[in-house]
């Protein structure tokens, strides 16, 4: 299949660009670096040393002898985006393309709207070029968990059967973002929503938790592999920050309770449930929506089970509850439905005390290229 994977430089588009050109597609990639840009900003740097996308494709050939075909520019320039879409005639389109930091679009007026307008308007591209090329391309969308907030019911998998007033209707379930990034997904998939029924295009939605994990099959191949690994405040994400922490002596920065429960997956699964989605395309005309992530825990536990792990390496590690930056509950009601992904063949990892201890045994090789300061956390909701 011929796949653009948008957000080809990232922490996940990276390793799935290698991983389908390895099973046989026929993969190009854009970036236009803007996340390396914007954790440089927030003082961060990959703990990971990371090569360029054309030093990594170039790599990745002299590896596999597979070619990823790289493209470097901002998918808000929609000639760029339509010129490349009629010319490689995607079949699926995988869009990684976003800032994907709650924090960073909390930061202030100008972080929300850039994150919004940014993420509204690639998005609007995307939908567009392949609109106006007129292609039947399964558009494949990471959307967030965090769409949906914590409600005190149950969260379905996209749409939920609703009767009200004596009628009766499947409608999209509620939405209640837990940041303005979170919020721009919601957009995403409100628009993406549209774009099925009015254009006929096939879509689907994933709804992604937090991933964890620093290799892939691909990764563990030659360093020059390696896809980027962020533990700032920023743009570093619970467990993997947890991780970085513990090698580095830096206390476990649980926020508040620690009682906030989230879906996670690791990187291993993201890239299994986008190629399970894009081997099961949707219909014509059709918007679906999985929920992507494997196991619930709750922050207190995450932080537990990497105090654990470390022990097994001889790392002492310290547990900190501090202030919580974030405007979130700390203590609810979270049970998602995730069977989707499941049904079509998705073979989880799950996370265990060795895989744990398997990262921090990673992460121990890259420890003195971590910034510390970039670690506590500085932006805050309010
Ligand atoms: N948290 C801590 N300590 C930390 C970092 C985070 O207690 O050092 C807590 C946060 O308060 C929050 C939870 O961990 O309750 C998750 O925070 P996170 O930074 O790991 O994840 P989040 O901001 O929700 O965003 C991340 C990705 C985003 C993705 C989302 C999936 O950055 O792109 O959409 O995970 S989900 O959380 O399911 O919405």
């Amino acid at each position: 299949m011929r796949v653009l994977v948008l957000g080809g430089d990232g922490y996940l588009g990276w390793p799935t660009a290698m991983s389908l050109s390895e099973h046989g597609h026929d993969v190009a990639v854009v970036d236009n670096y803007l996340r390396r840009q914007m954790v440089s900003e927030a003082g961060g740097d990959s703990l990971t040393p990371i090569l360029n996308l054309s030093q990594r494709a170039k790599a990745w050939h002299e590896v596999s002898g597979k070619t990823v075909d790289v493209h470097t520019f901002d998918l808000r320039d929609f000639d760029l985006v339509n010129r490349l879409v009629r010319e490689f005639r995607p079949e699926a389109l995988i869009h990684y393309g976003q800032i994907p930091s709650a924090p960073y679009s909390m930061t202030d007026r100008r972080h929300a709207v850039f994150t919004q307008l940014n993420n509204i308007e690639n998005n609007l591209n995307v939908i567009f070029a392949l609109v106006e090329n007129d292609l039947d391309c399964h558009l494949i969308k990471l959307g967030t968990m965090g769409e949906y907030g914590c409600p005190n019911i149950d969260i379905e998998e996209g749409f939920i059967e609703i009767e009200h007033r004596g009628r009766k209707d499947t409608l999209p379930f509620p939405k209640m973002p837990h940041s303005w990034y979170h919020a721009s997904k919601v957009a995403d998939s409100t628009n993406i929503h549209f774009a099925t029924r009015v254009y006929g295009i096939r879509a689907t939605d994933l709804n992604q938790g937090v991933v964890y994990g620093v290799h892939t099959d691909q990764t563990v191949l030659d360093d020059r592999l390696l896809t980027r690994f962020d533990y700032d405040e920023q743009f570093g994400t619970a467990l993997n920050r947890f991780c970085v922490q513990a090698v580095v002596g830096h206390p476990l920065t649980v926020y508040g309770t620690g009682g906030q429960t989230r879906g996670f997956l690791n990187i291993r699964d993201t890239l299994a449930c986008v190629e399970l989605a894009m081997l099961n395309p949707a219909d014509r005309g059709e918007l679906r929506v999985y929920n992507q992530f494997t196991e619930s825990f709750s922050i207190r536990d995450l932080a537990v089970e990497v105090q654990q792990a470390a022990k097994e390496l001889g790392l002492e590690v310290e547990i900190h509850e501090i202030d919580n930056p974030r405007t979130e509950a700390q203590e609810h009601y979270y049970n998602p439905t995730h069977t989707k992904l499941l049904d079509l063949g998705l073979e989880p990892t799950l996370l265990s005390e060795d895989l744990v201890t398997a990262t921090l045994s990673t992460l121990l090789q890259y420890k003195d290229r971590a910034i510390v300061d970039a670690i506590a956390p500085r932006t805050t909701w309010r």
